[in-house]
């Protein structure tokens, strides 16, 4: 049936405060993962909106066409229902909160309780999408591939190398799964913390091919705990992506500002927002 959120004003029903604390009570969870579902909301958020094409302005957060099959079968989204349906009950709390808004400011709270920057986050998506609006299956990155693969989704977005570089940050967060991707592990010993992990371990360690039958990827030499995609270290290979992991290694403020605007950006990509929509920037809570 129609969505208490398909038309452009129900926004303005919702008190997002009052969402952004009922999403931040639900992270912690012992018996998922690391400890927080903060990661995968980060994940979804991401997945929601990396869809968008800048030629023919397909795609993107709004409308939330990555719930509807057959893009939420798509092989890059693989767990991310287990996000979804964690979120579900406060769609049923906030009827009039749209899909759209939900995913991207569960994205938010990831960041931003995990101990990360304050992320600009705008309401007035709106559930006015169908499946048929659904995005192609080549829309995401394939972590088997390098820089050139990298650039070509990410400028399709819109995004430049800086922002590109800044963005994969988020790899600081969260783990890779066999059941989901087929790659395994976390990226760095706290991935329940938003640091600049990803890019002094990246540039600090000896990456070997993990010995295994799974998908080839890259494991840390002295204690292989740690991993890296393919696509990860394009970050470490490619020069110009390089002088950015540098610069986020040694300066972890600077890549806190560039992840922020980044991130913020590429929630938005797409969404054409009421002109007297609030920007919130949310306090983080203790
Ligand atoms: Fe990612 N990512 N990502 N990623 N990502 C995976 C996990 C997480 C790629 C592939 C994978 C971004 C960029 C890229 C997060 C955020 C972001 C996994 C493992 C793969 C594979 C999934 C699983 O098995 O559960 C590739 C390739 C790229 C690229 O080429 C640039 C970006 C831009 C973001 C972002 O948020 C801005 C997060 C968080 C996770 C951890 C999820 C979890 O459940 O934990």
């Amino acid at each position: 049936g129609a969505s208490a959120a398909s038309t452009e004003d129900s926004w303005r029903k919702v008190n997002f405060h009052n969402v952004y604390k009922d999403i931040a009570a639900l992270l912690e969870d012992e018996s998922y993962d690391d400890g927080s579902y903060g990661p995968v909301f980060v994940r979804l958020a991401w997945h929601a909106s990396g869809t968008y094409d800048v030629g023919s302005k397909t795609g993107g957060s709004n409308g939330a066409t990555i719930r509807f099959s057959p893009e939420a079968d798509h092989g890059a989204n693989a767990g991310l229902g287990v996000a979804r349906a964690r979120l579900e009950p406060l769609k049923k709390k906030y009827p009039h909160i749209s899909y759209g808004d939900l995913y991207t400011l569960a994205g938010v709270v990831g960041v931003q309780e995990l101990g990360g920057p304050t992320v600009r986050w705008r309401p007035g998506r709106v559930d006015n999408k169908t499946k048929e609006q659904c995005t192609p299956d080549d829309r995401l990155p394939d972590a088997a591939q390098g820089a050139d693969h990298v650039r070509a989704i990410f400028y399709r977005m819109g995004f430049d190398d800086q922002e590109i570089a800044a963005l994969v940050g988020a790899h600081a967060l969260g783990r890779c799964h066999s059941t989901r991707s087929g790659y395994e592990g976390p990226w760095n010993a706290s991935p329940t913390a938003f640091t600049n992990f990803f890019y002094t371990e990246l540039l600090q360690n000896t990456w070997v091919p993990k010995k295994w039958s799974g998908p080839f990827q890259f494991v840390d030499k002295p204690t292989g705990e740690f991993m890296m995609l393919p696509a990860d270290l394009a970050f470490r290979t490619d020069p110009v992506f390089r002088r950015h992991a540098e610069r986020y290694a040694a300066d972890q403020d600077a890549f806190f500002a560039d992840f922020a605007k980044a991130f913020s950006r590429l929630l938005e990509l797409g969404v054409s927002f009421p002109a007297d929509a609030p920007v919130y920037e949310f306090k983080a809570l203790d």
